[in-house]
């Protein structure tokens, strides 16, 4: 497969969701002031859609009001059930459209003394309402890439697809895809959708941004993230690590989004969250620092790039070069002076 064509051809766009699935991280407390700040943020990025939680919750919906209200901002999506309630509180905020939630994992709906089939008629009814008031409407399957959904999930999409969607989503909510069956996924589901696909992949198992690659190189075309990758447990795929990733498969793809601010903004956002900078983002302090003897000189004989996979500069991060340390070798003093300067990218 020529994954980089593939990727190039599928790509279209950015759903972040920092502000829903982002809230969702144990240490999250995001006051207006704060969700205000990321909403700009984002919006400096250029992410396409920015994602926001369910106005069903009366203080949610406040804060998505007051969010709305900013006149200069990516398009703003609220994240709802499937269920007339959440789509009427979405309706009354001047959204531009609904993320609504489905569900076919049987055990799940029988708690909700709900069937599959009702479950779908709502969603169609749904559908119709959101179409009709003229908001967009992204209809996701929570557990919608696991095998044993995987069935359900077609079926259920091939529904929404049918009545135009703007955008149907599968989600790894459990965080346990391998790269291998998110492509199988993917591929049976676009021989099916006509409609753009996006999907969301929590991070447990570790690949939460290699399955999105393997995910648009299948046939996906839209991604979910949040800053830093906060989210339910090891969270989702991170804008920045993800933007990296897709700025090496073809730079033409990442021309919309302002890279050089991406290691300022993840850095605000632990910062507003009172925690440490991740040290294995590429927005660390960490990122490009550099402590072996061997890497040292190697650096300081071959040029950055031996040991760095990009330009610091390109996401607005910095090299740091650490001696003194047992394992810094002999590297003289003025050399680091040059290795720290130099820009071997050009
Ligand atoms: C959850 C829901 C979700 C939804 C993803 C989506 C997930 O918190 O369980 O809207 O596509 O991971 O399934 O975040
Ligand atoms: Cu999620």
């Amino acid at each position: 497969m020529n994954y980089q064509q593939h990727i190039s051809n599928n790509f279209i766009g950015i759903n972040d969701t920092t502000l829903r699935e982002g809230e969702q991280y144990n240490g999250s407390v995001f006051p207006i002031k704060i969700q205000l700040k990321i909403l700009e943020h984002l919006h400096l990025i250029g992410v396409d859609t920015v994602e926001v939680g369910n106005p069903v919750v009366p203080e949610i919906a406040n804060d998505i009001r007051t969010l709305c209200q900013i006149e200069d901002r990516p398009l703003i999506m609220a994240h709802i059930r499937n269920k007339d309630t959440d789509l009427d509180a979405a309706l009354k905020l001047g959204v531009d459209g609904v993320h609504m939630l489905c569900i076919v994992d049987p055990k799940r709906l029988d708690f909700m003394g709900m069937s599959l089939e009702k479950h779908v008629n709502n969603m169609v009814e749904n559908i119709i309402k959101a179409k009709a008031h003229n908001i967009a409407i992204r209809v996701s399957v929570e557990h919608g890439l696991e095998k044993s959904f995987f069935t359900d999930a077609l079926s259920l999409l091939k529904i929404a697809n049918s009545f135009n969607v703007n955008r149907v989503q599968v989600a790894d909510t459990r965080g346990a895809i391998l790269p291998w069956d998110i492509v199988d996924t993917i591929v049976e589901l676009r021989k099916e959708i006509t409609v753009p696909i996006g999907v969301h992949l929590h991070n447990d198992f570790g690949h939460a941004v290699s399955n999105a690659i393997f995910a648009l190189a299948s046939g996906a075309n839209w991604v979910d993230t949040t800053l830093l990758g906060i989210g339910e447990r090891t969270g989702i795929t991170p804008l920045s690590v993800f933007l990296v990733n897709l700025l090496d498969v073809n730079s033409q793809l990442c021309k919309k989004y302002s890279m050089a601010l991406l290691t300022e903004v993840e850095q605000f956002m632990a910062e507003s969250l009172h925690m440490k900078m991740p040290h294995n983002l590429i927005t660390s302090d960490t990122a490009f620092s550099h402590k072996a003897g061997i890497h040292i000189n190697g650096l300081l004989k071959q040029g950055a790039q031996i040991y760095e996979p990009i330009d610091p500069q390109l996401i607005g991060n910095h090299r740091t070069i650490i001696t003194g340390s047992r394992i810094s070798g002999k590297t003289q003093q003025n050399e680091i002076q040059i290795i720290k300067f130099l820009n071997d990218y050009s």
